[in-house]
């Protein structure tokens, strides 16, 4: 059995795996859990992340707003299924005005490092690329440099230093509906200057065949980091995102361990397959409590909505072993 690095989360939402359930992951029988107009502002509310936060969860969620701006706003649950979010787009305190400029921002990550909650974002600066924050409360954000130059995409960061280092996976990117995509990895001494740039994995066969991006948190076992991330199939009737699994080597982690060849979920409930943009599957959280080794996966649907899917990490490690391509 893998051990997972972490802390128990006792109260994690959590539901067994139906009886007959083939997959390594299935969904939560009340989902969405968030609708797309649960707050008066918003169009949409998906692609988003939450974590334990004092005796609940607290998170930073996706909203576009009816203008068809990309925003972000905080949110908080007792239970981290019944969520309350601000109406209000996050107001972030910069270290610099232009880096401080607000233009948009989507697909958020949060990650407990050391001694606060750290959010990534892809973030609006002359095009796409990925902004950088921190909170210890959930109220005041600290908005730091953004790590990259334009574009990129789906920066996320472990949740520990490696070999001394912070380190973040990201996407290099175009301006636009990128028809390409690998993930890489950059290492920083600060949270600043980001280098030691290192390919981690492309693009492979059939969900993943037109770009990949990594989605939670990786979690970290005695086995590797177990990497979630996201993939995207082209199709006649346009892009495809679903969700698939990686082990990484826990000290060099952009070397890969083994790859699942077939995808843990993919687009198949009706509100995965209907909304603002159909067929979306696109996973940013994933909660473990490390003594059960039980996940809750956030998820946005059909970029309309925000599912939650569960799944247990042994289960994950042993089914990306058994099936790596
Ligand atoms: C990607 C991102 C995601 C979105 C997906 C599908 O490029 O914009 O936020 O879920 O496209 O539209």
């Amino acid at each position: 059995m893998a051990r997972v690095v972490g802390s128990a989360v006792p109260n994690l939402p959590w539901e067994p795996k139906p009886a007959g359930c083939q997959d390594v992951c299935w969904r939560y029988s009340g989902n969405p859990i968030i609708p797309r107009d649960l707050i008066p502002s918003s169009n949409s509310i998906f692609n988003s992340a939450a974590v334990p936060f004092g005796d609940g969860f607290a998170g930073v969620f996706r909203c576009d707003d009816r203008r068809r701006q990309m925003q972000l706003h905080t949110g908080f649950s007792p239970d981290g299924i019944n969520w309350t979010l601000d109406n209000e787009r996050i107001q972030f305190e910069s270290v610099n005005a232009e880096i401080g400029r607000w233009e948009y921002g989507y697909d958020p990550r949060v990650c407990w490092l050391e001694d606060r909650y750290w959010v990534t974002w892809c973030n609006g600066y002359h095009g796409p690329t990925i902004g950088i924050a921190y909170t210890h409360d959930f109220q005041t954000y600290h908005q730091i440099e953004n790590a990259y130059l334009p574009f990129n995409r789906n920066g996320v960061l472990f949740p520990r230093r490696i070999n001394g280092k912070y380190v973040m996976l990201s996407r290099p990117s175009d301006n636009g509906h990128t028809p390409f995509g690998d993930i890489f990895i950059s290492q920083s001494p600060d949270m600043v200057y980001w280098g030691e740039h290192r390919f981690v994995m492309g693009r492979a066969g059939g969900w993943q065949s037109t770009k990949i991006g990594a989605g939670p948190i990786p979690i970290e076992t005695d086995q590797g980091w177990l990497l979630i991330y996201h993939g995207v199939l082209t199709s006649c009737n346009g892009f495809v995102y679903s969700a698939g699994c990686a082990l990484l080597d826990l000290d060099e982690p952009w070397k890969v361990i083994a790859r699942g060849a077939p995808y843990i979920a993919s687009p198949q409930a009706p509100y995965e397959l209907a909304g603002d943009v159909p067929n979306v599957w696109f996973p940013c959280a994933a909660i473990c409590d490390a003594p059960t080794g039980r996940l809750a996966i956030y998820y946005g649907a059909a970029d309309t909505v925000t599912g939650l899917a569960f799944a247990q990490v042994d289960e994950l490690i042993e089914w990306t072993l058994a099936n790596r391509m």
